[in-house]
């Protein structure tokens, strides 16, 4: 509908100007020169291939920028619900070549670039990884955001642009050494600045009560001020239309100033207290699975909410309906607690902004939001002091004490004169001072909570939150977590894809990643089988040079490769491990027959975490000695990979024979480089944790190899070595007195680390699990000699994964949690999509 003839005419001429860019090959190489030429001022002498990817990222941020727009629009005539994926995390790693890939464009650009002198692999290596993650939970919304535009739903990310992303890790004499990682430094081709897109957010300040229209209310009269300016990185779906956004925050300065402070003459100074103050956004907290209480990451998590409920709130506005409905239009998911502060930050503006009564706010607010548990170890739970938040947050913790009052009641309601149970379950720790415990403010404030695989979700439920369930069963359920296929499969492992497309005579599977089970009957195909590990062998030679050039250590690719690559923590025990390395280094030096192989480590240690951070150096220490051993040759070789990250992970996973998940059982929430690797035709070495069962159901027990002591078993066994009761296996013993008698070094060093296992203190049951983790080793090492059983596992491993897309992980959160549809958005017709 137009207002007149003219404004309609403007509009017909706006459409005819900005109608898609033509995929020809001139066309290409003209818009790739113009960027080159126009937008980084780079004649042909002097574009290097870095200048390339800049031109390439540009003229692929154009394309999606189309495909973005022409999507909004089209889920705003649509009147849609959607989802907004709150998180402080979104580990995103390159997007080059998966933007290319999902516009159809790869082989066109290949050739289109030749004529010009560059080869597309180069430039795809030019991108920096963002690194705005920790690991698993930051790579998973990563993989959402893929899938939520694939499968064609409704949403936005939202979270933080860190100016400095998860630090860069050397290796310095065995030692974790971190760099700041300061990405943007070279510029990200692919966010969208919007200026025209702030909010004011306050801080600290006062709560004073005022009367307006003859009611009283609550006003926070405003201390420090600053604003969040959104930065929109557009994210494509495959084989779709539909592109959907990632919009991080980042903190300035606001125009308003505090005339005190400049009047003090001191005009440089208040500058550099300003600057200082307001940078927020600065830096992403490197903790994975455990909780810094610092008041800037307080600081980061309020402005991180406030910034996208009000941008939620202001989307909501337009469509002119009441705020009854706002549940009907929006869904939030709470990416952890980490965001949970948007629960009272929704009912402070529904209730103090727009005049809303409490129960009307409330009724909203928990419509609306759902919450995602990732950890059960209490290390991890957040919990923030009241007085830190009544001082940053005055309003909220009225809110916050509010919200409580009126749950205790429910409590009481159901359980009369328990004080027991009204302790357990308040909002407020009262054991330690006063502490706000997020989960359950998350858990009282949601209509949903979902643990991340089978056997979290129970624990979720009958371990770490009882109460909770007891009160609400329904709200509880399991939601396993999925990767996307595109990325960790396509773009990873190109010649297995390329494999798999050509046996099933279609690439359908990269949409709907359960036909690839129909290769099955392959698997006893000795052709097949020749052709699967031949890839295989291409993977590990590519991984073999990577390690030559970032390790200086040459490695046999002909022998098996175990790779342990994830975070490093206590629970996840790459103690376990290095001390199996140990162990067979010393059967080496007995003499013993042992199959060769190359153990393969990486990850990093939160900085401040001193036990990972001691583990990172024994591996280092045993490293040196076992492979400068001319005794042991090609037998044995432990390597360390530096920075472990998005986009070494996608040469590193393809390569594994195995690969390493032996996380005490019941501690891993799910872990998802375990399906990455099955995907890719590694077999797994894995305890019952996690994904890992459920793995093992999709693909046969066969196929994997599992050890350990269950988790039911897992606090009567920590009981049995606390009281002396246990006796561990022999290697056991062997092996910590070689570590004692200095064999990697004076042993002092490891002392902390012996001891973290000794009796009394063995917390994940190291010794316990060691000898059924060496048994199991031991029948790797037999399995791998015979050539047709393992190609046959390796097959049967990545065929039986189809479940473990995250397609199937998001259309589960939109049919059980978030209630949306899909929305497949028309192509435009004057572009012929590879479809
Ligand atoms: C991981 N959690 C789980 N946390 O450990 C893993 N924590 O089992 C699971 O597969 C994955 O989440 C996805 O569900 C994390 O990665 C963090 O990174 C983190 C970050 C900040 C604070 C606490």
């Amino acid at each position: 509908k137009f207002d007149s003839e003219k404004e309609k005419e403007r509009a017909l001429l706006w459409a005819f100007l900005a109608s898609y860019l033509p995929e020809d090959k001139s066309t290409l190489q003209r818009e790739f020169v113009r960027h080159c030429e126009y937008t980084l001022a780079q004649t042909k002498s002097e574009a290097t291939d870095f200048s390339a990817f800049q031109a390439l990222s540009s003229c692929t941020r154009d394309r999606l920028i189309e495909r973005w727009k022409d999507t909004k629009l089209f889920f705003k005539q649509k009147n849609v619900k959607q989802v907004n994926y709150m998180s402080l995390e979104f580990l995103l790693g390159r997007s080059l070549q998966n933007s290319l890939s999902a516009l159809g464009l790869v082989g066109k650009y290949a050739d289109a670039l030749m004529d010009l002198g560059f080869k597309l692999e180069d430039l795809y290596d030019e991108e920096r990884d963002a690194g705005l993650g920790n690991g698993g939970l930051g790579r998973l919304a990563a993989c959402f955001m893929d899938s939520l535009a694939t499968c064609n739903y409704p949403g936005y990310g939202y979270g933080l642009r860190y100016k400095f992303g998860m630090f860069y890790q050397t290796i310095v004499d065995g030692e974790q050494i971190e760099l700041p990682d300061y990405w943007l430094n070279y510029g990200s081709p692919w966010e969208i600045e919007r200026l025209d897109v702030s909010y004011p957010i306050n801080f600290y300040g006062k709560v004073v009560e005022v009367e307006e229209n003859g009611k009283k209310k609550m006003k926070w009269e405003q201390g420090e001020q600053m604003l969040a300016v959104a930065y929109d990185y557009p994210i494509p779906g495959f084989k779709t239309y539909n592109t959907v956004a990632i919009r991080l925050w980042s903190s300035k300065p606001s125009d308003e100033f505090n005339l005190e402070s400049f009047n003090k003459g001191d005009y440089l100074g208040a500058i550099e207290d300003k600057e200082k103050s307001e940078n927020i956004t600065n830096v992403l907290y490197p903790n994975d699975n455990t909780m810094q209480g610092k008041e800037l990451r307080l600081k980061q998590q309020y402005l991180f909410v406030s910034a996208t409920i009000q941008d939620i709130i202001s989307q909501f506005k337009e469509t002119g309906k009441p705020f009854k409905e706002f549940s009907n239009f929006h869904a939030i998911q709470l990416n952890d607690t980490h965001p949970t502060l948007g629960i009272p930050e929704l009912m402070r503006i529904l209730i103090d902004e727009e005049d809303l009564s409490w129960d009307e706010a409330w009724d909203i607010t928990q419509k609306t939001f759902s919450y995602t548990n990732h950890t059960v170890l209490p290390e991890a739970l957040e919990k923030w002091s009241v007085s830190m938040v009544e001082h940053l947050l005055p309003r909220h913790i009225q809110i916050i004490y509010e919200i409580n009052e009126r749950f205790l009641k429910l409590v009481d309601q159901k359980w009369p004169g328990d004080v027991e149970k009204r302790r357990t379950l308040s909002i407020i720790d009262e054991s330690h001072g006063k502490n706000i415990k997020m989960a359950s403010l998350a858990i009282v404030g949601s209509h949903t909570i979902n643990g991340v695989a089978y056997l979290h979700s129970e624990l979720v439920k009958h371990d770490v939150f009882p109460l909770f369930y007891e009160m609400w069963p329904k709200k509880f359920q399991n939601k396993t977590n999925g990767v996307t296929p595109r990325r960790w499969i396509q773009q990873a492992n190109p010649d297995l894809s390329e494999l798999i497309t050509r046996s099933l005579n279609s690439d359908r599977w990269l949409v709907n990643l359960d036909i690839i089970k129909e290769l099955r009957h392959l698997a006893d195909n000795s052709s097949f089988q020749k052709e699967w590990m031949e890839i295989k062998r291409m993977n590990k030679i590519r991984l073999a040079e990577y390690i030559e050039r970032v390790c200086e250590t040459k490695v046999n690719v002909d022998v098996l490769f175990d790779v342990h690559v994830k975070r490093f923590h206590e629970y996840k025990r790459q103690l376990l491990n290095i001390l199996g390395c140990i162990n067979r280094y010393l059967d080496i030096k007995e003499g013993k027959k042992v199959a060769p192989r190359v153990v393969i480590f990486g990850g990093k240690a939160a900085p401040g975490y001193y036990m990972a951070k001691l583990f990172i150096k024994l591996i280092n220490s045993v490293a040196s000695v076992v492979n400068n051993d001319p005794k042991v040759g090609d037998l044995l070789k432990i390597v360390f990979i530096p920075n472990y990250c998005v986009s070494n992970a996608e040469i590193i996973i393809p390569a594994s024979d195995i690969s390493q998940h032996i996380s005490t059982a019941g501690t891993e929430a799910s872990g998802t480089s375990n399906m990455k690797f099955s995907m890719n035709g590694g077999l797994i070495i894995g305890t019952l944790d996690g994904a890992n069962i459920e793995i093992r159901d999709a693909i046969g027990h066969e196929n994997m190899y599992i050890f350990g002591a269950r988790s039911e078993e897992v606090n009567g066994i920590k009981k049995k070595i606390h009281d002396g009761k246990f006796t561990p296996d022999p290697r056991w013993e062997r092996v910590l007195l070689a570590i004692k008698e200095d064999m990697f070094g004076p042993h002092q060093q490891f002392q902390d680390i012996i001891n973290s296992v000794s009796a009394g203190n063995d917390h994940y049951i190291v010794s316990y699990d060691f000898a059924s983790y060496l048994d199991i080793q031991n029948s790797i090492d037999a399995d791998y000699k015979d050539k047709a059983k393992w190609a046959k596992k390796s097959i049967m491993a990545s065929v039986g994964c189809g479940t473990f897309s995250s397609d199937r992980t998001i259309r589960e959160y939109a049919e059980n949690i978030w209630n949306i549809e899909e929305w497949k958005r028309p192509g435009p017709v004057n572009v012929s999509h590879e479809e």
